[in-house]
């Protein structure tokens, strides 16, 4: 049996390893500022005895954990932010009177969260979903949010709607599953039983909604808003961000392996390419029109489930924004950043959207249950940079001491308390309305398939193969019957190929159901600019390309790699069979970045594969390995002692023009080949 009081005990540290406070160290103190002596054992009666409730220390630590979790966000609840600033290229004063996008010599700071929409905290980077972009720019005239997708499209027409829609795509309320998918029953039978969803089904069942990088991705507001200049004019505006690297997307064999191997690959490369100081950065631009142009447009601009062409309405490029600093801690500032499309600063206003109306009363609404109180622009995330002074007090964590008797307005009690400023505070543009008050959708809203033939019609073959692998893949999970002849049903009225190309990846041709549109469709002029391969830039800058090697490699391959890289600003990631450090050929020291079984090829944009002798034949990691990096379509280089696992693999050297001879280091060939991206004609 244990002696009692203190004999036998031990301080139960970790031993030698544990280091206690040194002179020039902070101490450890509780929430009270009080110093702590031990925060290791709970406080007891001997070594053995029961503990007391006396134990402040003890109680105050874990009573704070207790109540660590905040609830996640309904939706977008799995994010990730990122700091940085904005610039404008050029004062935009005909367009607005928004401060920050007046002087180029200016830079407002930004902070952007990136996210999926379905999946919870937890779940996988790579979902097929889409990715919310929102960005927080803390300008001189207060805070300003453009909370956008990275989609230019919705689901739906009317706000309404939209606790419907989440509540398909989230797991079903009886069985909790399946967790970030779309590719269930439910979701598929609302869909199909609103029609004006077309138009998004086709974008998410593209490559959009599988995006290799956040610093790879457009951003759209999405809906028409206004901006209002100083004499008064308002100009109808759509929000656009274009990444500086192009857009590019993973395959969808990619995604999956990808969701086991690095749940975290967006959010790792995020991270890593601003820590490396690779600051990723985005332009913004506008689509800008007249009420007067918009009648002329064939659709509805008020219709969040109609883009403009930009063949029609060009881009105005206004400024670009540069990420340059990793957040310090995720809580604090990602998990408790509160975006608002309510938050607008003078020179910007809404359209009626009816989407975007809804939106304008539910993101308040939600941050009063997720951060719990009303003092939430108090979070030093959320606090503008500005002050903010107005009357209103209290509540639940006031984190200020407002002064003096007065809160109260009108007074003349207290000379120096803030006033309105008729001149130059916000006034909402004097739209003309009226009409009678009704539940109705506008007649111009009824076109459901137009859009979403334009979108399908826009895009190059390879990736109309893929929104065809998209829709099989996901309502070949739906068990219902009824949900795939109703979706076929859909499809015919937005190309006959695809609903038959569709219903025979099922086995179910000729069953489409018979569906009257509420208005016939018509052909649109093609798109060029929506297809990401058709305007992706001629680079591989911020991709990734993956050395599969071994213990002595040449390195004379290996210098020449890392150099061609670095010329391309790309990277160059070491694979080898094992962990631990190793030599190249003349005895440089390399610490391999990832270890074989842990890196599937998926990880890497291009591949080469050089190892110092054949080994690499025997084991079925490697095999597959360059089987992946074939399947999906990668540009794979080879040296002299790949022969045989070439052979095992089943694919010939030199079978492509993506699988190239890379032996003694020349790399030109295969950075040309990387450059588009994939070896498309590889595809099935
Ligand atoms: Fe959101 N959305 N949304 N949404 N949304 C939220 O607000 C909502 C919509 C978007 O990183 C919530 O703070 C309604 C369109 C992003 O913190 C919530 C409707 C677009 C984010 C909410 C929409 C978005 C949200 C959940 C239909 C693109 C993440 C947590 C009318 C233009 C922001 C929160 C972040 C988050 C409501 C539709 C973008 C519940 C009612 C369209 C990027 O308020």
């Amino acid at each position: 049996m244990a002696k009692q009081n203190g004999q036998g005990s031990y301080r139960g540290t970790g031993g030698e390893l544990h280091q206690t406070n040194t002179d020039s160290q902070a101490h450890l103190t509780t929430n009270q500022g009080v110093s702590v002596s031990d925060d290791q054992n709970t406080l007891t009666v001997g070594p053995s005895g029961p503990q007391l409730l006396e134990d402040h220390v003890m109680r105050e630590k874990i009573t704070h954990f207790d109540h660590e979790r905040i609830p996640e966000r309904v939706v977008h609840a799995r994010g990730y932010g990122a700091h940085g600033y904005f610039e404008p290229y050029k004062s935009h004063a005909k367009l607005t009177k928004a401060a920050f996008l007046q002087d180029p010599k200016e830079r407002t700071p930004v902070f952007v969260r990136f996210s999926t929409v379905a999946g919870s905290a937890g779940s996988p980077d790579t979902a097929r979903d889409v990715r919310g972009f929102a960005v927080k720019f803390y300008t001189s005239e207060g805070n300003y949010d453009l909370v956008g997708n990275n989609i230019p499209v919705f689901f739906i027409q009317d706000a309404i709607k939209f606790p419907d829609l989440i509540h398909s795509v989230k797991p079903a309320p009886d069985r909790d599953f399946p967790q970030a998918q779309s590719a269930h029953d439910t979701f598929w039978d609302f869909v199909g039983l609103t029609p004006e969803s077309m138009h998004m089904l086709m974008w998410v069942m593209s490559d959009r909604a599988i995006p290799r990088s956040f610093r790879m991705m457009e951003g759209f507001g999405i809906h028409t808003f206004r901006m209002i200049n100083k004499q008064g004019d308002s100009t109808f505006v759509k929000f656009h961000w274009r990444p500086k690297l192009g857009t590019y997307s993973l395959m969808w064999d990619e995604a999956v392996k990808i969701a086991g191997a690095d749940p975290d690959f967006h959010r790792r490369d995020l991270w890593n390419a601003i820590e490396s100081g690779d600051y990723p950065e985005w332009e913004l631009s506008v689509q800008a029109f007249t009420a007067e142009q918009a009648e002329e447009f064939g659709y509805d601009v008020l219709d969040p489930t109609k883009l403009v062409p930009e063949e029609e309405v060009p881009l105005t490029p206004l400024g670009r924004m540069v990420l340059d600093r990793n957040v310090e801690n995720f809580f604090a500032e990602t998990e408790q950043v509160a975006f608002c499309p309510s938050h607008v600063v003078p020179g910007i206003d809404f359209s009626n959207d009816p989407l975007l109306q809804g939106r304008l009363f539910s993101y308040l609404d939600t941050q009063l249950s997720r951060l719990g109180s009303p003092n939430f622009h108090q979070i030093p995330i959320n606090a503008p940079k500005n002050s903010a002074q107005n009357f209103q007090r209290d509540g639940h964590m006031q984190m200020g001491v407002p002064a003096g008797r007065v809160a109260n307005e009108p007074n003349s009690l207290d000379d120096g308390s803030p006033r309105e400023n008729p001149k130059e505070g916000f006034a909402s543009y004097q739209a003309e309305e009226a009409g009678s008050k009704q539940r109705i959708r506008p007649e111009s809203f009824a076109d459901h398939y137009t859009q979403a033939r334009l979108f399908y019609h826009s895009m190059t073959t390879p990736e109309q193969k893929h929104i065809v692998g998209g829709l099989a893949f996901e309502l070949g999970k739906c068990k219902e019957t009824k949900v795939h002849t109703r979706m076929l049903g859909h499809l015919r009225h937005i190309d006959k190929d695809l609903s038959i190309e569709v219903a025979e990846a099922l086995g179910m041709k000729g069953q489409a159901d018979k569906i009257k549109p509420a208005v016939e469709p018509f052909d649109m002029k093609p798109s060029p600019a929506l297809s990401q391969y058709a305007k992706a830039p001629d680079s591989i800058a911020g991709k990734k390309i993956g050395l599969l090697t071994t213990h002595g490699v040449e390195s004379k391959l290996y210098n020449a790699l890392l150099k061609a890289a670095k010329e391309e600003s790309a990277q160059v990631e070491v694979i080898a069979p094992t962990i631990g450090p190793m030599e190249t050929s003349s005895g440089k020291e390399i610490e391999p970045d990832h270890f074989l079984s842990g890196a599937p090829s998926a990880l890497f944009d291009a591949v080469v594969i050089a190892p110092a002798d054949e080994s690499l034949a025997a084991m079925p990691d490697a095999v597959n390995w360059l089987r992946d990096a074939y399947a999906h379509l990668k540009v794979i280089g080879y040296n002299g002692n790949t022969e045989q696992l070439f052979r095992k693999a089943g694919i010939e050297q030199g079978a492509d023009e993506g699988v190239l001879d890379v032996a003694g280091g020349q790399f030109d060939a295969l950075v040309a080949a990387a450059k588009k991206h994939r070896v498309w004609g590889r595809e099935p």
